[in-house]
């Protein structure tokens, strides 16, 4: 919406060591990404620093360690304002964007109101639980539909024998996306 959609710069994981990587994000472009309807904005190579903590995304569900005096400097006081080399991401209506979601990045304020309609997806490490459990989603009917391929890109192998004709599927009980 016009005025809307500005974020805090941030990461959506957490990194236990250098190179732990957990997610990769897509985003799939169904409008045109332009400076002024509230592109994406990254910190190139910035997935490389430490986790960038931020309350309302990852702050609570993990506790970091310690920033080096090096690693404190890099997080800026005001976390909703441009930081130095932030690079806002534009594309056509279509294009793919695939980050690491590690790298600091965030959504940017809407100034013209043009549509800037985004399918936001997460692909998760396959030792890692889901974000959004596709079980919970799927019926037996889709799952028919799909090939062997599909079915292990989605965890969804092998279906549950008590699995719906259609309607929602059984969920693993106790599991979230951080533990
Ligand atoms: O939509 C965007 O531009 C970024 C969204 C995002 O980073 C988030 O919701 O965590």
């Amino acid at each position: 919406m016009k005025g809307q959609g500005h974020q805090d710069l941030h990461c959506d994981v957490p990194k236990k060591f250098p190179d732990d990587w957990w997610v990769s994000n897509g985003l799939i472009l169904f409008d045109d990404m332009t400076p002024d309807n509230g592109p994406t904005r990254v910190v190139p190579g910035s997935h490389r620093w430490s986790p960038l903590n931020v309350p309302h995304v990852n702050r609570g569900d993990w506790e970091p360690a310690p920033l080096t005096p090096e690693e404190r400097a890099r997080v800026p006081e005001d976390l909703a304002a441009p930081y130095p080399g932030e690079v806002r991401v534009t594309a056509p209506a279509g294009s793919v964007v695939i980050i690491n979601s590690s790298l600091w990045h965030g959504g940017t304020r809407n100034e013209s109101g043009a549509r800037r309609r985004v399918l936001h997806l997460t692909y998760t490490r396959r030792d890692l639980p889901q974000q959004l459990y596709q079980r919970d989603y799927l019926t037996r009917e889709l799952y028919e539909r799909m090939s062997p391929a599909q079915r292990f890109l989605l965890d969804i192998e092998p279906l549950p024998e008590n699995a719906a004709e259609s309607g929602r599927m059984p969920r693993r009980v106790g599991e979230g996306w951080w533990n």
